[in-house]
């Protein structure tokens, strides 16, 4: 979070051991200028104080909730039935189904309590909706995702794929090609090398 500026944005998990799949979330909205804050509090194991937690987001400032979990993963539809805010959640991978447990759960919110899902441990794209959703109103957001998104076209087009997502800015699409050893502009380029899911 850059220095003296308060959270847009409240990530939060189930567990510690979402953290690894939910920082990724962070290190995205961090690309784009976006401050953050992150906690880890179960809807099942810790109900008061996720309660707790939720009364304090608005008053806080925070304009849009990340809310990562696995398994049976209550905790972003619990979030959203107590707050107007927009809640994303991030069915994290993992348990006896792998992740597909907490993707039908996130997905199948009954109608009036709406959560916005993403993929299977997709933290990014949670960064990069929330982003979204919060350029509606922000025009300096709405310039770095217009940079975000011509960047990323540019790096599609020239072959590297999501790997684009690694590096952030025009810059960071060129350093991204040096260290494939590859140059932008010249045709042939192995397009296996360096894409990632
Ligand atoms: P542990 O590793 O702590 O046993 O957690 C967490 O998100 C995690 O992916 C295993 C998995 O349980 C999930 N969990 C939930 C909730 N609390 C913990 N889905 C909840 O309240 O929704």
């Amino acid at each position: 979070m850059p220095p003296g500026s308060s959270p847009r944005v409240s990530i939060v998990y189930g567990s510690p051991s979402d953290q690894n799949v939910m920082r990724q979330a962070g290190a995205m909205l961090a690309r784009f200028g976006v401050s953050y804050d992150e906690a880890s509090i179960s809807a099942h194991r810790a109900p008061r104080a996720l309660a707790d937690w939720i009364a304090e987001l608005e008053p806080r400032g925070i304009e849009v909730v990340i809310a990562g979990a696995g398994m049976s993963a209550a905790l972003p539809g619990v979030v959203a039935a107590h707050t107007i805010l927009p809640v994303i959640g991030v069915p994290v991978r993992g348990g006896a189904m792998d992740g597909l447990d907490a993707l039908l759960a996130i997905t199948q919110m009954p109608p009036g309590v709406p959560v916005a899902c993403v993929g299977l441990d997709n933290a990014k794209n949670a960064a990069v909706l929330a982003v979204q959703i919060m350029a509606v109103h922000d025009p300096a957001l709405r310039v770095r995702l217009a940079q975000f998104k011509e960047d990323f076209e540019k790096a599609a087009v020239e072959g590297l794929g999501g790997a684009a997502l690694e590096l952030g800015g025009a810059a960071g699409v060129g350093e991204l090609a040096r260290g494939l050893g590859r140059d932008l502009h010249s045709p042939g380029r192995d397009h296996d090398a360096g894409t990632r899911s």
